[in-house]
C-alpha cells in the first residue's frame, strides 16, 4: 500500500472521483487544497458556509455528482443549516467539517463545541474519522451513500478543528468505486406482478392523472413519463421538483400541481380518479395539503424509497424501483387502447381557460411590473437547454406556474423551502455547467441573504444571470401580518416587511458584475440579452410591484 499524506490521499482521492469544484470556507484542509494545486479541481472559497452548502447543492443537482462543501470547526453549524434544502430536496451533497480530538475534549477549546448531532436531521450518513486509516473507507462510503437509494447529503466530521487528521502519514490505497461517482448509482427493477397490475389499474381507470415528481428529475426518466402519457392519454402534473418533465406546451400538460399550484392542475387531478405519483413524496406541497387527490381516488405510487410507498395515501399498487426502468418496463408491457378522447380533452378545457385568466397579468404594461409579465419575458427569451434557478415562496410560485419550458433541454431547479437558496445555488450549477445558460430567479428578500457572493461569482468567473423580482419587501406575507392584525395592518407594521428602496444594480455594478435596472416591461428583453452576452455575473434588478400577490391554491 502506498505510504502518503492524508492529504495528498483527499486531493486524490476528489480528483478520482470527478470533483471539479469544492466550496468552503478555510481553513479546512489547507494542506489538502495545497495538493489540489495542479489538478483540475477549483477551490471555491464563498462568504459564508451556508452560501458554500448551497453551491455544493446546485452542484450536485446539475451534474448528477455529488457536491463537496467544508467548514472547519467554527463554521460546522453554519454548514449544517445549509444541508436542510438539500436534504429536503434528496440531493447529494457531501459536507466535511473539523471536530474535536480527544487530547483537547472538555477543555474549552477555542471555538469548539459539540455539532456533531447537528448533521443529524439533515443527512443520510453522518460519520467521524478519529483515526486516518478510516479516511479510505468513510470516503468511500460517503460517496455510496450520496448516490443510492434517494440521493441525500451526507456529513463527515474529521478530528482536528480543520481536520488535522488527515496530515498524517500513513498507507493509504485508494480505491475508486466508479458506480458512485454519479446517481442514480442503481436502477433496480420492479416486480413484474406488480408492473402488470399497475397497467391493469391505468388501462381500466376513466380519468387517470400522473404526478411527476422530483424522482422522475433524479431519474432522468422524463422521456419514459411522457411516452407512458402519450400511449394511454393520461394528462400529466409535476410538482415543482418534476418541473420540465413535459413540455408546458404539450397537450397532456397540466402545469404544476399543489400550493404554488395552476388552478388548473389542482382541477385535474381533484377530478381524476386515479392518480399515479412518481418519485414524489406525496407531502403537503404537491398536495395542496392533502386535499387533492380527493379521498376515494385510487392511487399507484412508484418510487426508490419502499418507506415512501403508501406513506400519505393508502396504494393500491405499489412498484419499488428506479422511476426510468419501471417506466420502460410499464411501456413494454402496454397493450394499445382507444384514446381517452373526452378525459384528454377536459384536462385541455382546465389549461386553456387557466391560460386565458392569466393572459391580462402575462401582457401587463402596467409599471411597476407584474411578476407574471416578467415571467412572460422569461419565458419567451429562455434559450434551450438553460437552466432555471428558482428561489422558494413567490419566486417558486412565479416561476413554477408562469414560466413555461417549451424548449428542448430547458430545466428547472428550484428551492426546496430554505429562502435565499436560489442565488448561491445558482452559482453551483453553473460551475457544474459552465457552458449552459443559468437564469437564477429570486426575490429581494431572498438575494439580500447572500449578497455578498457576488464577489465570489466575481473572483471565480461563474457567470450566472440573476434575475431579481425587486417589490423593496418581503412582499409574499403581506396577506400573514394582515391576519395576524386580525384583518387589517396598522401602525409600524408594514416596517416588519417592507424594504428600503435600494437600486441593486448599483450595487452590483460596484461588485464587478454586469447589471442592469429594468423599470418598463419593454426594457426586460434587452437587458436579458445583455445579461447573458456579458461574459460575467450579471444582475438584473427588477422593479416589480409591491402589491402583487399570487392567487391561492385552487382547492
Ligand atoms: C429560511 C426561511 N425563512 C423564512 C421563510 C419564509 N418566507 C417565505 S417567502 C418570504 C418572503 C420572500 O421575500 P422575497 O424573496 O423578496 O420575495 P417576495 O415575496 O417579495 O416576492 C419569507 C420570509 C423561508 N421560506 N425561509
Ligand atoms: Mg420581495
Amino acid at each position: 500500500m502506498p505510504k502518503m499524506t492524508g492529504s495528498r490521499f483527499f486531493a486524490e482521492a476528489m480528483q478520482a472521483y470527478g470533483v471539479t469544484h469544492i466550496f468552503f470556507v478555510p481553513t479546512m484542509l489547507l494542506p489538502a487544497m495545497a495538493e489540489m494545486e495542479d489538478m483540475n479541481i477549483r477551490r471555491v472559497v464563498t462568504h459564508g458556509e451556508k452560501a458554500a452548502a448551497y453551491m455544493a447543492d446546485g452542484y450536485a443537482r446539475a451534474s448528477r455528482k455529488p457536491g463537496i462543501c467544508m467548514a472547519q470547526n467554527i463554521g460546522g453549524a453554519n454548514l449544517a443549516a445549509g444541508l436542510r434544502d438539500a436534504y429536503m430536496a434528496c440531493s447529494p451533497v457531501i459536507a466535511i467539517t473539523g471536530g474535536p480530538d480527544s487530547d483537547s475534549m472538555y477543555r474549552y477549546l477555542y471555538q469548539e463545541v459539540e455539532d456533531f448531532s447537528m448533521f443529524n436531521p439533515v443527512t443520510k450518513f453522518n460519520a467521524r474519522i478519529d483515526k486516518l486509516s478510516r479516511l479510505p473507507d468513510l470516503l468511500r462510503q460517503a460517496f455510496r451513500e450520496a448516490t443510492t437509494g434517494a440521493p441525500r447529503p451526507v456529513h463527515l466530521e474529521m478530528r482536528g478543528s480543520h481536520g488535522q487528521v488527515i496530515e498524517e502519514e500513513g498507507n493509504l490505497e485508494l480505491i475508486v468505486e466508479e458506480q458512485y461517482k454519479k446517481y442514480p448509482a442503481f436502477r433496480p427493477e420492479p416486480e413484474m406482478d406488480r408492473v402488470r397490475e399497475a397497467i391493469k389499474a391505468l388501462t381500466s381507470a376513466q380519468k387517470p392523472v400522473i404526478v411527476a415528481g422530483g424522482g422522475v428529475t433524479a431519474s432522468q426518466a422524463q422521456p419514459e413519463v411522457v411516452e407512458l402519457a402519450e400511449k394511454l392519454s393520461i394528462p400529466i402534473a409535476t410538482s415543482l421538483n418534476g418541473k420540465g418533465t413535459i413540455s408546458d406546451n404539450h397537450p397532456l400538460a397540466l402545469g404544476v400541481v399543489g400550493t404554488y399550484s395552476r388552478r388548473c392542475a389542482n382541477q385535474g387531478v381533484a377530478e381524476a380518479d386515479l392518480v399515479f405519483f412518481i418519485g414524489s413524496h406525496t407531502g403537503s406541497q404537491v398536495t395542496n395539503n392533502w386535499k387533492i387527490p380527493r379521498p376515494g381516488a385510487a392511487v399507484i405510487q412508484l418510487d426508490i424509497s419502499p418507506a415512501d410507498l403508501g406513506r400519505n395515501y393508502p396504494n393500491s399498487v405499489s412498484l419499488l424501483g428506479d422511476a426510468k426502468v419501471t417506466l420502460r418496463r410499464l411501456i413494454e408491457q402496454l397493450k394499445p387502447i382507444e384514446p381517452r378522447t373526452n378525459w384528454v380533452r377536459r384536462a385541455q378545457q382546465l389549461v386553456s381557460e387557466w391560460r386565458e385568466e392569466v393572459a391580462p397579468l402575462r401582457n401587463s404594461d402596467a409599471v411597476p411590473m407584474r411578476p407574471e409579465r416578467l415571467c412572460k419575458e422569461i419565458t419567451e427569451f429562455l434559450p434551450s437547454n438553460a437552466v432555471v434557478v428558482s428561489d422558494t415562496g413567490h419566486s417558486g410560485i412565479w416561476t413554477g406556474t408562469m414560466i413555461d419550458l417549451n424548449k428542448p433541454g430547458q430545466r428547472y431547479i428550484r428551492c426546496a423551502g430554505s429562502l435565499g437558496w436560489a442565488f448561491p445555488a445558482s452559482l453551483g450549477v453553473k460551475c457544474a455547467l459552465p457552458d449552459t445558460p443559468v437564469l437564477c430567479f429570486t426575490g429581494d428578500g431572498g438575494f439580500y441573504y447572500h449578497l455578498a457572493e457576488l464577489e465570489t461569482a466575481v473572483r471565480f468567473g461563474i457567470n450566472a444571470v440573476i434575475v431579481v423580482n425587486d417589490n423593496r419587501s418581503l412582499n409574499q406575507e403581506i396577506r400573514l401580518f394582515d391576519a395576524a392584525y386580525g384583518g387589517k395592518q396598522r401602525g409600524k407594521a408594514r416596517e416588519m416587511w417592507v424594504f428600503e428602496d435600494i437600486n441593486l444594480a448599483k450595487v452590483a455594478e460596484a461588485m464587478g458584475c454586469f447589471s442592469a435596472r429594468v423599470e418598463q416591461p419593454s426594457e426586460l428583453k434587452g437587458a436579458l440579452e445583455r445579461a447573458f452576452a456579458a461574459n460575467k455575473p450579471a444582475v438584473v434588478d427588477v422593479a416589480s410591484d409591491i402589491n402583487a400577490l399570487a392567487a391561492r391554491a385552487w382547492s
